[in-house]
């Protein structure tokens, strides 16, 4: 069973890596490796055997067995796939970007327009707001390398006016929302600050490993922006408005929100911010055996903010430090591996935890502020298997 999704998953990277253009792919000295002879996945004993949900359909969530997370790229048919109003498909030839509100021009632009403007790459791993260890083990989640425009340059083309201050993102799925006993149409969308829009990193997006965007990550065009939750990556993007006050619609205001206790001005309170920049995580999702040796496998999200050090604790022993794939980007995922020697039969619980050049440390479900929410799910997760 594992030995066929991971031949399927073997084939489909080759299949994507020829059509990759970087040069950098082929050339690293240092690669995630798929299993290799005589590798076996070892099972998790929190994890039920039939957790894979098979390819993305759709219209559908899909989300990764991170068990199979072998290489740097996520491919595009196995990226995890959300959305909350469907999948509209666009009409290539007639699409445009138009860009309204306080702006000097209000512009539209075709596709081609689009192509013809200077872009960048940029490797970039997100997760969905809602990702979590239980139940998901964490499969809401992938790493990309993506081909697009700066978003800075669309802005500055057209001139935010000074008055200008927040930018929203408007998506062409639309769904009714139920406010105030009234139904009404809303598109999916979300904003920035213009001062944050303006960071050089962001991204309207054409390609995705070096395929053109596929119809479930948004084609033609998406909206990324390299260290914020999955949300803020507005997919299908047909309107960029400018307004002089904050965008309350529902994955601003109301959903994809979290209610947490902090303490404001010396005065404890419960504070609602939207789900933004993601919070320092790591997590274990892989463990294989060669003959009587182990390795651990995890990943590390965060907002893009350097990284001191990974951890792994196996049982009470002490905390021992992983190695980081040299692969990773700044906004990338960091995969980590611990080579687990004389591993004694019986049951064991593995856990990570990452550490930031600021200090910040990953906390335990214990430490994390109290919080009423199904967002930002940054805990350290602790994972049990039987050797
Ligand atoms: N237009 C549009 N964009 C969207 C969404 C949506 O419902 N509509 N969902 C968001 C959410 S909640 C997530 S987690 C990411 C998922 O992106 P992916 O499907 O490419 O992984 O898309 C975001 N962009
Ligand atoms: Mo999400």
């Amino acid at each position: 069973m594992h030995d066929e999704i991971i031949s399927r998953r073997t084939a489909l990277k080759r299949t994507m890596k020829t059509g990759l253009t970087l040069g950098a792919v082929a050339s690293l000295p240092w690669a995630m490796p798929a299993l290799a002879q005589g590798e076996q996945l070892v099972p998790f004993s929190d994890m039920p055997e039939d957790y894979s949900r098979g390819p993305a359909q759709p219209g559908g969530t899909h989300f990764l067995d991170t068990r199979q997370i072998s290489s740097f790229y996520t491919d595009n048919q196995d990226f995890y796939v959300v959305q909350h109003y469907g999948q509209p498909e666009l009409d290539l030839n007639s699409y445009k970007l138009s860009v309204t509100g306080l702006v000097e021009n209000e512009r539209e632009y075709s596709l081609s327009d689009l192509r013809q403007k200077s872009q960048f790459n940029i490797d970039a791993g997100f997760e969905c707001g809602g990702n979590r260890g239980g139940g998901l083990f964490q499969g809401l989640i992938g790493n990309a390398n993506w081909r697009g425009i700066r978003l800075r340059d669309i802005l500055n083309e057209c001139g935010v006016k000074p008055e200008g201050k927040e930018v929203v993102f408007f998506g062409a799925d639309v769904g009714t929302e139920n406010i105030r006993d009234t139904d009404v149409e809303q598109s999916f969308a979300r904003s920035l600050p213009v001062a944050d829009a303006m960071r050089d990193v962001n991204m309207l997006v054409l390609q995705m490993n070096g395929e053109a965007l596929p119809l479930f990550h948004g084609r033609p065009l998406r909206l990324l922006l390299p260290g914020y939750y999955g949300v803020a990556n507005v997919k299908w993007l047909t309107q960029i408005h400018v307004q002089d006050r904050r965008y309350m619609g529902r994955f601003m205001g109301r959903d994809y929100v979290t209610l947490k206790k902090e303490i404001v001005g010396g005065q404890e309170r419960w504070v609602e911010n939207s789900v933004t920049l993601i919070q320092l995580k790591s997590s274990i999702v892989r463990v294989t055996r060669m003959g009587s040796q182990h390795k651990i496998t995890g990943f590390v999200l965060n907002d893009g903010t350097p990284l001191r050090s990974v951890e792994v604790k196996i049982d009470n022993g002490p905390w021992q430090r992983a190695q980081i794939d040299p692969q990773s980007s700044q906004y990338s995922w960091k995969l980590f591996t611990l080579d687990w020697n004389n591993a004694a039969a019986g049951e064991h619980t593995l856990v990570s935890r990452v550490t930031d050049i600021n200090g910040n440390v990953q906390p335990t479900a214990e430490q994390v502020p109290e919080k009423i929410s199904r967002w930002e799910n940054y805990a350290q997760f602790p994972r049990t298997l039987i050797i």
